[in-house]
């Protein structure tokens, strides 16, 4: 029996270097040894403010992207989550077993809340709830993600873990499958803060889609620490995320980088990380943009990934219905 694997992204903005790091690049590796569900995660992704128009874009640019990163449709099931009514359903049963506290404790909620001027929905509160629902209505094994995801993985466990001892084994407790190394890309303008999708700094996110001078421009304008030394160490949080950058993009130890850059200058390791990147995007442009216009060959993958998806969720939904009394 293949292991089942779950994961999806928000199509909530641009996707960048640190989703794909974080997690489509462990997901490209395990498609293939894996039953794999690869989601487009919209309702989350409205669980903060979005243009209904660019959120229907971005659904499949999403979907373009996956493909264009090496996600293969004939391995995987790449689908959208709103296409698929058991995932609401589900989180609405788990809400009724999850304790109010483990949700007031989600760093996520405490991080995202703060950003929101006009207030926090209920909807933000509730985003692990969702996200529980999501893994396990596909008997997950595993969830491939970045760091940031950890704690939400945990209270999935707690939950499932909850739900199988309050009424009988009904679903698997998925493990989080997170590389250590590479889980969590920082800013390339504040090493402090996660490369992320809505920073109000676009000069810290490298896009997928960036252009060659946009990607060259950002790493040259990366901040350094001070000293010259290209080492990975505490003291030097923004080269070591750069090492980083670099290390997953070349496929090679960050020894091996130091020991390449040793007494060259902080611009001349930039150069060589902006080519690398460039080099690396290329390929996933190209694909994109020859894939990204053809409305009916994104749609007819999603369709189909969202059919197999309910196949499979629809088992789990009714057992944990029954075991709840109802129906
Ligand atoms: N900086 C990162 N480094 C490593 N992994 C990352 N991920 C996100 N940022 C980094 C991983 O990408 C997957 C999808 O994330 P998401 O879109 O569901 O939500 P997010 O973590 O909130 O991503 P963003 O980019 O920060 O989006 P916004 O700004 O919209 O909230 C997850 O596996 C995540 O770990």
């Amino acid at each position: 029996m293949k292991k089942v694997i779950f994961s999806g992204i928000q199509p909530s903005g641009n996707l960048h270097i640190g989703n794909y790091v974080g997690a489509i690049a462990q997901w490209v590796k395990l498609q293939n040894e894996s039953e794999a569900f690869f989601c487009i995660v919209d309702l989350h992704a409205i669980t903060v403010p979005q243009d209904p128009e660019t959120l229907r874009e971005k659904v499949l640019d999403t979907a373009a992207l996956y493909i264009a990163c090496g996600i293969d449709p004939k391995k995987a099931h790449i689908f959208v989550q709103s296409e698929n009514p058991d995932h609401p359903y589900l989180a609405w049963l788990l809400n009724c077993i999850t304790p109010f506290g483990q949700l007031e404790r989600m760093t996520q909620f405490k991080d995202k809340s703060k950003k929101q001027q006009e207030g926090t929905n209920a909807g933000l509160f509730d985003y692990p709830v969702l996200m529980a629902a999501d893994i396990l209505l596909y008997q997950t094994d595993e969830v491939p993600v970045g760091e940031d995801q950890k704690q939400h993985i945990e209270i999935t466990r707690d939950l499932a873990e909850k739900f199988n001892r309050d009424f009988g084994q009904t679903v698997k407790v998925p493990e989080a499958l997170i590389q250590n190394e590479t889980s969590r890309i920082m800013s390339l303008q504040n090493p402090t803060s996660k490369m992320s999708k809505s920073d109000n700094d676009p000069m810290g996110t490298i896009n997928l889609l960036d252009g060659v001078e946009i990607v060259s421009e950002k790493v040259a304008k990366a901040v350094t620490d001070s000293g010259t030394e290209i080492v990975k160490r505490e003291d030097k949080l923004a080269i070591s995320n750069l090492l980083t950058i670099h290390s997953v993009f070349s496929e090679s130890s960050i020894q091996e980088i130091e020991k390449e850059y040793k007494g060259k200058s902080y611009a001349e390791f930039k150069k060589g990380l902006a080519d690398l990147l460039n080099k690396k995007l290329d390929p996933i442009r190209e694909k994109y943009n020859s894939i990204r216009e053809d409305v009916k060959f994104l749609r007819q993958i999603l369709d189909e990934g969202a059919s197999y998806a309910r196949s499979k969720s629809s088992k789990t939904l009714r057992e944990v219905r029954v075991k709840m009394g109802l129906g």
